[in-house]
């Protein structure tokens, strides 16, 4: 659930300075290469390691079996977007692609491009954007939240394991800790 979602469509890669931003990862040819939980655990894992050597916050994140999105905050000061991905996405796909090789698994004839270079991730930057602080904000993390959801996946956003949704019901029910305290409020009607 990323392509052709209003709000989403327009793409913005410019940093702004105390923007959050939405970032869609997407995996070669649309494949469901994230479908194995264990392939999930490696990018919980890449994005723990990355918060911690970028300092950004996470206040959303999904995974998806052929994408991943994740709503950060970047501190500009410890590292940049550009810096982080250039640093995130390889770190998930090595991992994953070594692992492939020694196991001579079958999905690796899929993801050579003409040539012959293997690929986890489909190239380019994906879908993202930067968002104003308030309702944006909350409106990106429900939408993260709903996409198992709307895939028919589960009932209700908590239902899905691997998600923030269900730390934002219950602080340290979820893999993976937000930066809760972050997030500016709703605005109250
Ligand atoms: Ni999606």
């Amino acid at each position: 659930m990323h392509t052709q979602v209003g709000i989403y469509k327009c793409l913005q890669r410019r940093e702004v300075p105390g923007s959050a931003r939405l970032l869609t990862f997407t995996c070669y040819h649309d494949l469901d290469l994230l479908r194995n939980d264990g392939i999930k655990q490696v990018f919980i894992d890449a994005l723990a390691w990355s918060r911690q050597e970028f300092g950004f916050q996470l206040w959303a994140w999904v995974i998806m079996s052929n994408h991943t999105h994740i709503l950060i905050r970047p501190d500009v000061a410890r590292g940049t977007v550009r810096q982080f991905l250039q640093a995130f996405k390889p770190r998930i796909s090595n991992q994953v692609l070594a692992r492939w090789r020694d196991l001579r698994a079958g999905v690796l004839s899929r993801l050579k491009d003409s040539r012959g270079k293997l690929h986890f991730w489909q190239p380019g930057g994906g879908h993202d954007r930067n968002l104003r602080y308030g309702d944006p904000i909350w409106n990106a993390i429900n939408y993260v939240h709903n996409n198992p959801v709307k895939a028919g996946l589960c009932k209700s956003p908590a239902d899905w394991p691997w998600s923030s949704a269900r730390e934002f019901e219950r602080r340290g029910s979820g893999p993976l800790p937000i930066d809760s305290a972050s997030i500016p409020r709703r605005k109250m009607l």
